[in-house]
């Protein structure tokens, strides 16, 4: 056992940085103080009197050198495949917890590195810093983050947050340009193609394969629930809007979901627990899945609402099960279209709406294209590189 020399400030560990091996920066934290092995553990204490417990396996695994880690691509190069053989000594080094194992290799590990993967005792550990998810409130207003600042890293670091945070971010002033969606779309990652393209172009179209190309209202819907990796993001780029009617609707589905629980948990029941048929077909295209309405994950939050009802399939259940869907599903159409849920304002040309199209149901408003046109653009993203993106700018 080793303690740290009493002299020995934040500021000096802050210096003494080991490279742990990644890209990420981790902050300035605590120092630590002390380092014991006991058994199949290193105790750990920093100067803020935090506590830290890391298995024997758990530290071999994570030395940073460069027999460890790859020193170009800081991929890992151990492999854990064997156990720990004999006790190893543990010490600080100038603050860095050093620990020299039985068979002769030597690891040494940063403090704040240590400090921001503590191991709670029991349940679920909390991963990297991305922002939280916030459940719409009544007075929800979206963020809106001008096209100029979006462009530079804090507006463009803004509107990830809100998107990821509240499912949906607006952005406005924009050019009136062509393609200027998989201009803003591109500096997060590549377009996720599907069936109608990469990028599409919504407005009333002669021979429509697709509701969004009519003018009819769109009730509130996610895109797409008919494949099995529905895009995660979607992208709609307001060009021109002068048809009368054609405002968006919005509502937050896992808020809603949430709502059926508390109002009626046994809708919420059928409707997590019954996988029925979505289903696309056009000339080229069959793309079918069977999956829930309401998707939870192992701790029973909301993960996916899949909900679509020009393309939700002939329903295949039980007999016994039928009228029991049908009843939850109203209740939950109902409560997803009651205005307390919901917001709707009219796209201006220049604006662009984003949301999470696995979280939040988007419609519209029929309009007459007799009175003037309404074009959008359109595209998709992948979640991962929307966070990978933060975290790139976080760096
Ligand atoms: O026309 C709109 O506002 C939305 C159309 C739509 O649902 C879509 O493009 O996915
Ligand atoms: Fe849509
Ligand atoms: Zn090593």
């Amino acid at each position: 056992m080793t303690t740290a020399h009493p002299d020995h400030t934040q500021q000096t560990v802050t210096r003494l940085r080991v490279d742990m091996g990644e890209l990420s920066a981790y902050d300035d934290g605590p120092a630590l103080n002390d380092a014991v092995a006991s058994g199949a553990r290193v105790t750990v204490t920093w100067d803020d009197g935090v506590h830290g417990h890391f298995p024997l396996l758990w530290l071999r695994d994570h030395c940073p050198c460069a027999a460890c880690r790859h020193p170009l691509t800081r991929e890992r190069l151990y492999l854990p495949l064997e156990g720990i053989s004999g006790a190893p000594s543990v010490g600080l080094d100038d603050g860095i917890l050093r620990v020299a194992w039985a068979d002769g290799h030597l690891s040494h590990y940063d403090p704040v590195w240590l400090y921001q993967r503590r191991l709670a005792e029991t349940g679920t550990q909390h991963t990297q810093a991305l922002p939280a998810r916030r459940p719409w409130a009544r007075d929800f207003r979206p963020t809106c983050v001008r096209h100029a600042d979006f462009l530079d890293r804090p507006g463009e670091r803004e509107w990830l947050e809100a998107l990821l945070r509240d499912g949906l971010v607006l952005l406005e002033d924009g050019p009136l340009a062509d393609e200027e969606v998989s201009r803003l779309a591109g500096r997060i990652g590549p377009m996720r193609a599907t069936n109608f393209g990469a990028r599409f172009d919504v407005r009333s179209k002669p021979n429509p394969n697709n509701a969004a190309y009519t003018a009819i209202g769109l009730a509130l819907h996610s895109d797409l629930p008919n494949w099995r990796q529905p895009p995660d993001i979607q992208l709609l780029y307001c060009l021109q809007n002068e048809a009368e009617g054609g405002e968006s609707i919005f509502a937050d589905g896992f808020a809603v979901a949430e709502a059926l629980r508390d109002a009626d948990p046994e809708a919420f029941r059928v409707l997590a627990e019954t996988p029925i048929d979505f289903r696309f077909q056009d000339e080229e295209h069959d793309i079918a899945v069977r999956a829930a309405v309401i998707q939870l994950d192992a701790d029973g939050n909301p993960l996916e609402v899949r909900f679509n009802n020009w393309i939700r399939d002939t329903l295949r259940l039980p007999l016994d099960k039928v009228e029991a869907w049908y009843a939850a599903y109203q209740r939950f159409w109902q409560l997803l279209h009651d205005p307390q849920h919901q917001i709707e304002f009219a796209l201006e040309p220049g604006q662009m709406i984003a949301f999470d199209n696995r979280r939040v149901l988007h419609g519209r408003r029929a309009f007459d294209p007799n009175t003037g046109t309404r074009h959008l653009q359109g595209t998709y993203l992948d979640l991962d590189l929307l966070e990978s993106r933060l975290r790139v700018l976080a760096r």
